[in-house]
């Protein structure tokens, strides 16, 4: 366990142990037909053990995501170009911080606590997305970021959210909604660069480049390899395979990164008009793997900066847990 100094456990565990004891097919097949007909399942209601386990990692890595997707922004906002450009990005990062925290709720209804969850994200058990290990170099990494990443992020959400567990969808809606408005600053901004002086769309055009390979990975490994998704998708937790959201991805931004005069720099990049799919070069799988399990470019210093903060702010955790503090009922630590 990360030294963090937390003292919650983890609740739910009972309902926990009951579900593992009671996952009979019974309850198994009524859980499958209310999934078939489009029900959504709340906290409460029964579930089988590897669903809960499934959406806990699924949420839990998305929120993660978020917290540490913050940072190589976050590290612009004093250098982002023009009043304008920082106030877009403090709202986004600031955007990105929330949801993280309605992310952590709802896999907290599934019984993690918000604490383990940091826990393993600190000491490195849990997983975040790939693309938040690479660093961002100049202002137009993060124009890639702004337009790109969050137009990937959007077409997963975009899915998701018709999903079938109600706290994560309900989640996806209401990120989805600010998503929207951060994917046009980001576009925005990507155009402004694109159509600039040619020293700044070479500029876009480097992090293009550098950034092509970790987006291509970012919806996770090729179908036949991903191990979560055919159990997942029955269950209606993910509503596209990683190779379908791929495809859709592609097929909505490729026109609109080449229409600005950019390359990408995948010689086998293109439309199959027959099959209405898209043919890429294989990314770097090898490199996706070493990435995701804490060998990237940036793992160590993003780790690095969530444990200073996390052992700078725990006076204050400490101080809102003291009833004495307020002399009143100790106040759960948001
Ligand atoms: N990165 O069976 P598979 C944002 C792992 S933030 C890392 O296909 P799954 C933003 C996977 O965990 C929003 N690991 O997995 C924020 C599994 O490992 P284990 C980011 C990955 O989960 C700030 C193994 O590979 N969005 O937008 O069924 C600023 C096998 O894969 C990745 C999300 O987090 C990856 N990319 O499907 C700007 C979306 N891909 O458990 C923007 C939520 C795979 O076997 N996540 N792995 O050890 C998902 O929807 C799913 O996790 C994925 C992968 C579709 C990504």
């Amino acid at each position: 366990m990360y030294g963090g100094g937390y003292i919650f456990e983890e609740p739910n565990r009972v309902q926990q142990r009951e579900e593992q004891l009671h996952d009979d097919p019974e309850k198994l097949a009524a859980f499958e037909m209310r999934i078939a007909k489009g029900e959504k399942i709340e906290p409460g209601d029964w579930m089988p053990a590897e669903y809960r386990r499934q959406l806990i990692r699924l949420i839990e890595q998305h929120a993660h995501s978020e917290i540490i997707g913050a940072l190589p922004e976050g590290t612009w906002i004093t250098r982002a170009p023009g009043f304008k450009r920082k106030l877009a990005l403090i709202a986004k990062v600031q955007d990105e911080i929330g949801h993280g925290q309605l992310l952590y709720n709802a896999a907290e209804t599934l019984g993690k606590s918000r604490e383990a969850m940091i826990n393993d994200l600190l000491s490195g058990k849990s997983k975040y997305s790939n693309v938040f290990n690479y660093p961002a170099e100049t202002w137009a990494d993060v124009t890639v970021i702004g337009f790109l990443i969050d137009a990937a992020a959007i077409v997963n959400q975009v899915a998701n959210a018709k999903g079938s567990y109600g706290p994560y969808c309900r989640a996806l809606d209401r990120i989805c909604y600010e998503e929207s408005f951060h994917l046009k600053q980001g576009h925005d901004a990507f155009i402004e660069l694109a159509t600039g002086t040619p020293g700044q769309k070479a500029m876009l055009q480097d992090a293009l480049n550098r950034w092509w390979q970790p987006i291509m990975h970012f919806f996770g490994p090729p179908d036949k390899v991903s191990g979560h998704s055919e159990k997942l998708m029955q269950w209606k937790v993910k509503m596209a395979s990683n190779d379908d959201m791929r495809n859709q991805f592609l097929e909505a931004y490729v026109p609109k990164i080449r229409e600005l005069g950019l390359t990408l720099p995948d010689p086998l990049l293109n439309k199959n008009e027959e099959t209405g799919r898209w043919e890429y070069s294989d990314p770097d799988w090898d490199l996706f793997f070493e990435v995701i399990k804490g060998n990237g470019p940036c793992n160590k210093e993003r780790l690095d900066v969530r444990k200073w903060a996390e052992e700078h702010g725990r006076w204050i955790r400490k101080a809102l847990m003291k009833e004495e503090a307020f002399g009143k009922k100790a106040m759960p630590v948001a």
